[in-house]
């Protein structure tokens, strides 16, 4: 189905107003992965990595990245690149943002009195010892660090440990061991895939056991991190299950069609799984035109072409009313990242109830976001929007409870907290407040 060289680069189109209710459910649907195939190919691996540690990630990263490890594990403190200056300005740029955005994120500490002397507090405490996940693959993803690192780093976790798969000579790419340098990384683990997960999840001669693991990856690294979740032994929490990236863009007629072709092509060209929707509201034939061709222009002179002919054609175009019809089909999508193109688009975000991150107005390119301007680019895709926030500084953190009680306010809870204990006949929690009332 992806589109031959020479042939046009286009979205499937759809009219709202033609599609059946099972066509319209359909359309809210992301591929479905045969997770029981997934977990035959991944379970041997992450066994393997827990039975065998170091052996294995070598053996494993032999076969699948084609690489001979000296050392499987880097140490901080790490031998700091050369970059050329533009490429250091930048990070540095996007880590000063990422850092202000995220530091602003630690909440306060609570303390109410619920009743006189009945004192309780909530207080956050880092996660002591994380794992973050790079991806390799097809791009070199130094944001990917910036957008894990940083929250760690502004939470407080004391061991942050990277993994990301070395490039074919065994080091780790200079960007990447640049921002392990700036988020206080405390070790880079040289390895991808399923095995990097299960070497942090459970340790082995030289990589860190930690306690939480987050980063996007590839259908692999998911099903190894829903894995290690799943295993008490592993002890482990992940951040949230993830599928292939995604955009929804809204355009209607004040949208400017090279704009949104751009934000598009931006994602498409990801992976031939990148989910594209693109919802043109109230747009005439030709204005629809406009952004087709367009996304065929700009396609068509980009590097990553063959990525896009695969990806472009799988996604699709739906066609609605108005703009309020985008955002509800699009609330029921729950996209990874929302793009509003539209002239007045900050007055429709009060109507956004499912989204990962929004981008508002024809200046806020998905890329800025992906990069730089602060937000974190680690969201919830496959519809998980729903029930999940994107990474952020409350993921490295848990909250504890604690109370505080005077004579006086055991005095004046005494009589509920017995009472309830009585209803569930649980004597000894009665006891356990009587035995102080009695000395009152
Ligand atoms: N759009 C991707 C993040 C990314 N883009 C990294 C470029 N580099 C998923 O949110
Ligand atoms: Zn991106």
């Amino acid at each position: 189905r992806a589109a031959a060289p020479g042939e046009q680069i286009r979205m499937r189109v759809y009219d709202a107003s033609e599609l059946t209710q099972a066509e319209n459910t359909a359309l809210l649907q992301r591929p479905i992965i045969d997770s029981e195939e997934l977990m035959s190919r991944v379970r041997p691996i992450v066994s393997a990595v827990r039975a065998n540690g170091d052996a294995a990630i070598r053996e494993f990263t032999r076969k699948f990245d084609r690489v001979d490890l000296d050392e499987v594990v880097l140490r901080a403190p790490f031998p700091v690149p050369e970059l050329s200056p533009r490429v250091r300005e930048a990070i540095d740029q996007a880590y000063a943002n990422i850092h202000k955005f995220h530091a602003a994120q630690m909440g306060a500490d609570i303390e109410v009195e619920t009743m006189p002397g009945v004192l309780c507090s909530r207080f956050s405490r880092a996660i002591e010892r994380v794992g973050l996940y790079v991806p390799g693959g097809t791009a070199v993803l130094p944001s990917s660090a910036l957008m894990l690192g940083v929250p760690a780093q502004v939470a407080g976790c004391s061991e942050i440990v990277l993994a990301t798969p070395p490039r074919a000579d065994g080091t780790i790419v200079p960007e990447v061991l640049y921002v392990a340098h700036k988020v206080g990384a405390t070790a880079i683990v040289k390895a991808g895939g399923a095995q990097a997960i299960a070497a942090m999840a459970y340790g082995t001669e030289s990589v860190p056991k930690v306690d939480k693991i987050c980063g996007p990856g590839n259908q692999y690294v998911t099903a190894a991190k829903m894995l290690a979740q799943n295993d008490t032994a592993a002890m482990v929490a992940i951040d949230m299950p993830a599928g292939p990236s995604e955009v929804l863009v809204i355009a209607d007629a004040t949208s400017n069609p090279a704009y949104v072709a751009s934000d598009l092509l931006s994602q498409a060209e990801h992976g031939p799984d990148s989910q594209v929707v693109l919802l043109a509201a109230g747009l005439t034939d030709a204005q629809l035109a406009a952004i087709e061709d367009q996304v065929h222009q700009q396609a068509s002179r980009l590097p990553r072409v063959d990525i896009v002919r695969q990806s472009i054609p799988k996604s699709y175009c739906l066609r609605v009313p108005a703009v309020a019809d985008a955002i509800k089909f699009s609330n029921a999508y729950a996209p990874e990242h929302l793009i509003l193109h539209n002239d007045n688009a900050s007055s429709y975000v009060k109507d956004v109830v499912n989204a990962g991150s929004v981008f508002v107005g024809p200046y806020s390119p998905e890329s800025c976001g992906d990069y730089a301007s602060g937000t974190n680019h680690t969201l919830p895709t496959y519809g998980f929007s729903r029930m999940y926030s994107g990474v952020n500084t409350a993921t490295f953190v848990k909250h504890i409870t604690s109370q505080e009680l005077t004579r006086e306010g055991l005095a004046n809870i005494g009589q509920t907290v017995m009472a309830l204990a009585e209803v569930e006949e649980l004597e000894a929690h009665r006891n356990a407040v009587a035995i102080r009332l009695r000395d009152f």
